[in-house]
């Protein structure tokens, strides 16, 4: 295992809730060239000392990440009904931190029914479809951390965690592939730098599997639709794609709020970030990484928050722009929220 994990665990945690910070207040945004501009100067006034500004709030993914980290910490086993009950809390202690539309429902139910089955208002979503939006993604961070040396424990409890508010096949996957690439990334040295093929091979090679029992059980074989997402981001990494621009990614891999046209984005972006981009000024990878995300625009708070926990993984907090942190909310607690995660874990 990695040499500095408590800085990898603030890392990604952090890491996260810069991505929701630093993306929120672009979220639904369409991202012309003058605003790619603008982007730039913000990022740049960010990392000026001199600056002084009202903090970026955070938003919905960090309110739900936050309940993951504290049930991991809180429980010696996992207890998905105290996480149930640590959503619905979040949730009607502080209603406008901008949810999905739909969510809100399963948070209502949940709390009507006193928490009898935690798994049926979820089930009751969209006719009984499920939501297959990115809501389980954007808070799976704290799963793939505590659970580092613990793979199967890691899928179980990151699938469980879940279905509490998604159970559309897509979103129950898309939560687990975002999980597998913190995952990775958590695994890789912090000086290496990352292996853009292989880490695609190694995602490959989990989420199979994974969609392949899914989907057996369905009769259906033949789906297995984030391997192919993840064929097509590799093919553009790969510069297959002669037009690797902003409106070729969104057209190609997507920038929406359902997952699977948002967490195969957030992987492509910490995977770009490994190279200079044109327009993205920096050398610092995880501002490089963050930064594309939100050029990419659409749900630009989740796509950067999910991409900022995988670049965190990997770089670990020595790495991320301290200046630049100190404008997010809560910023702090997010730092002792990773540290309280690290010594929870049985040694
Ligand atoms: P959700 O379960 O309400 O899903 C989000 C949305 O996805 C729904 O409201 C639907 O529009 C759509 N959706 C999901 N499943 C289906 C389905 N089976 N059939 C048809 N439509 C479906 O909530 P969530 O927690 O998954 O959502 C997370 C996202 O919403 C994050 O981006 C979060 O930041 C928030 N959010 C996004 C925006 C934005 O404009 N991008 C704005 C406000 C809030
Ligand atoms: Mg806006
Ligand atoms: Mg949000
Ligand atoms: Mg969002």
């Amino acid at each position: 295992s990695p040499q500095n994990i408590q800085s990898k665990f603030r890392g990604c945690l952090v890491g996260s809730l810069m991505g929701d910070c630093l993306g929120g207040p672009y979220e639904g945004d369409e991202i012309s060239s003058g605003d790619r501009i603008i982007i730039q100067r913000y990022f740049d006034k960010m990392e000026d000392a001199s600056f002084k500004g009202p903090f970026k709030k955070y938003t919905d993914d960090t309110a739900m990440m936050k309940s993951v980290a504290k049930f991991l910490i809180d429980k010696p086993e996992p207890d998905f009904k105290y996480l149930a009950k640590l959503f619905v809390t979040e949730f009607f202690k502080e209603p406008r931190r901008g949810y999905g539309s739909n969510v809100m429902d399963v948070f209502e139910k949940l709390r009507n029914t006193k928490y009898e089955d935690i798994y049926r208002p979820s089930n009751e979503q969209f006719n009984g479809l499920g939501s297959y939006g990115n809501g389980g993604a954007m808070r799976i961070a704290p799963i793939p951390l505590y659970f580092y040396d613990k793979y199967e424990n890691m899928l179980n409890v990151a699938r469980e965690s879940t279905k509490i508010t998604h159970s559309n096949l897509l979103g129950i996957n898309g939560a687990l592939l975002q999980c597998i690439a913190i995952h990775q990334a958590f695994l890789i040295e912090s000086d290496k730098p990352v292996d853009v093929d292989g880490f695609c091979k190694g995602l490959v090679e989990k989420i199979r599997p994974i969609e392949l029992a899914c989907y057996e059980d369905l009769n259906d074989k033949s789906e297995t639709p984030y391997c192919e997402k993840i064929f097509t981001l590799q093919d553009m990494l790969r510069k297959k794609y002669t037009d690797d621009s902003d409106e070729e990614v969104i057209c190609n891999i997507g920038n929406g709020i359902s997952a699977y046209e948002s967490v195969p984005t957030a992987i492509y972006c910490f995977l770009r970030a490994q190279n200079p981009i044109p327009g993205i000024e920096t050398n610092n990878i995880f501002r490089r990484t963050i930064q594309y995300a939100i050029t990419l625009g659409g749900d630009t708070d989740t796509i950067a928050c999910m991409a900022g926990a995988i670049a965190g993984a990997h770089l670990g907090y020595e790495a991320i722009d301290k200046t630049t942190l100190q404008h997010c909310e809560k910023y702090e607690d997010i730092v002792g929220l990773s540290d309280s995660l690290f010594k929870a874990r049985p040694n």
